[in-house]
């Protein structure tokens, strides 16, 4: 049941892999101190900024024989974790030291359009070679992220393929604080190579009702195209799979004492793939959302998680032992997506047990019977896909519109101070982990089933499934709503909203 082709590794894929010794140390969760480069201050004519990030292509050691040539901030995966303060002014110096423009997006705040990271709601690029410094007041608190915002197409050296993804920490003004102490995780996969994939069978998500209507025309629609003698459209595999950047074996175990509260901040910076993570012996407490505190803390056996979707979750250690947090794809874990965890005094080859199958559902997370507010207007949207239509890529559309880069017109638009409805609807077998820029919304229906309070920039909605989401227009200016899967945005799975 829990067997899904998660990923397809290309066995034969080696490029950019070459032997050597440990090059890197990493810490896990470690909190870097503010960089500070009087020469890029002086160079700029202010006071030094709180950090400074420098993409750059540098090698990344995954393991002691497995070091991989990749795009980085400031030469180390993740990126430094950024730990700011909300409501206190930031100013971040970005250099860019490749050969091609980037974008630097501060996924999960609400900052104006100058300063998000998407070309396509008009912030400037970082130019090659050259820089850029940014200020703003950091907002929500919680646990957010930044990434590159560039599209890739078929040329996976860049884009979010890259290491370009690092974690962000808003302080709150209040810290609710039960527990001992944190540790950041970043999921990532390298070494990706293009591959014909066919249908992601992944069942986890749960209610499991799907819509007929949506089922008929796309499992129609792709009958026809391969018929038509078209292959399935490409899809991205890895050959290898991290947890900050390390191979499962290869990083610093998670030192632990029995009794501990330990607050795990887990965050799928996989360009295209679905996630899960368990820890044997163990449960999860989650507390936040996307960095947003959910109504009541819900305990479950493992998580799932979308790509750029975040969830931090308490685990109390409670049964001593050498474990394997890892993923629960056996290949990919085998294939390094776990890390150790270690009981202090306890001995012996870390073990991994599989967890029960369990169904992931967002609406557990929120409250079943409080009413939301009747929303302003409803926007219905429908999501589908044409199979390998785009050299050989699968071409996406929401209302058979896919975005162009070329016409970038808003398609939906909001006025300031109203409460709007998305309806979407999923008319590919894929699940999509959508995203809306510079606002967060509100979950209000799961594949029929009505919530509320569970507050998120990142929700996957299901093969054939709806999901409803509510928000309010609250920050003015172009904003980009995407499905975070990079071939899905790339290919047309993007949509602006702009402000009448
Ligand atoms: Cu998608």
């Amino acid at each position: 049941m829990l067997s899904p082709r998660l990923s397809r590794r290309n066995f034969l894929n080696a490029v950019g892999t070459m032997a050597g010794g440990s090059l890197l140390g990493q810490t896990v969760g470690c909190k870097p101190p503010a960089t500070s480069q009087s020469k890029a201050a002086t160079s700029q004519g202010g006071a030094p900024p709180d950090y400074t990030l420098t993409i750059a292509v540098k090698p990344v050691e995954l393991s002691p024989n497995r070091i991989v040539s990749t795009t980085t901030y400031n030469g180390q995966f993740p990126g430094p974790l950024l730990r700011l303060k909300e409501g206190q002014r930031a100013t971040i110096d970005i250099n860019n030291q490749t050969d091609t423009p980037e974008q630097l997006h501060w996924h999960g705040q609400f900052l104006s359009t100058d300063v998000d990271g998407a070309a396509e709601e008009g912030t400037p690029f970082i130019p090659p070679h050259g820089s850029r410094r940014i200020t703003f007041v950091p907002k929500p608190s919680g646990y957010r992220f930044y990434h590159t915002h560039v599209r890739a197409g078929a040329n996976l050296s860049t884009g979010q393929y890259t290491g370009l993804v690092g974690p962000v920490y808003i302080e709150p003004k209040n810290n609710p604080g039960a527990y001992d102490r944190e540790v950041f995780l970043t999921l990532k996969e390298f070494e990706p190579s293009l591959s014909r994939g066919g249908d992601m069978d992944m069942n986890f998500l749960s209610p499991a009702a799907t819509v007929k209507e949506l089922e008929d025309s796309g499992e129609s629609a792709m009958k026809a195209s391969l018929a038509k003698g078209m292959p399935h459209g490409f899809e991205v595999g890895y050959g290898s799979f991290t947890i900050n950047g390390r191979m499962l074996g290869s990083g610093e175990p998670i030192q632990v004492k029995q009794g501990e509260r330990v607050l795990f901040h887990v965050l799928n910076g996989s360009a295209t793939e679905i996630r899960s993570l368990a820890l044997p012996g163990h449960t999860f407490t989650v507390v936040a959302m996307d960095g947003n505190p959910i109504p009541k803390p819900v305990r479950v056996p493992g998580l799932w998680l979308g790509t750029a979707e975040r969830v931090s979750a308490i685990v109390e250690m409670n049964n001593p032992g050498i474990w394997i947090m890892g993923d629960m794809a056996n290949d990919d874990r085998e294939h390094g997506m776990g890390t150790v965890v270690e009981y202090a005094g306890q001995k012996g080859k870390p073990r991994w047990i599989a967890p029960k199958p369990f169904p992931w559902n967002y609406a557990q997370f929120g409250n079943p019977r409080v009413a939301v507010p009747a929303p302003d207007q409803v926007i219905d949207m429908v999501f589908a896909k044409q199979n390998a239509a785009e050299g050989g890529f699968n071409r996406w559309t929401i209302n058979d519109t896919a975005f162009s880069e070329d016409a970038m017109h808003p398609m939906f638009r909001l006025k300031q101070g109203k409460r709007y409805r998305l309806r979407m609807r999923n008319g590919s077998d894929d699940i999509h982990p959508i995203h809306l820029h510079r606002h967060s919304f509100e979950l209000t229906r799961v594949a029929g089933q009505p919530t509320s309070g569970v507050v998120k920039d990142v929700a996957m909605v299901g093969g054939y499934q709806e999901m409803e989401i509510d928000f309010v227009a609250d920050n003015p200016g172009l904003t980009l709503f995407h499905c975070h899967q990079q071939l899905h945005m790339d290919f047309g799975f993007m949509a602006l909203f702009e402000y009448v």
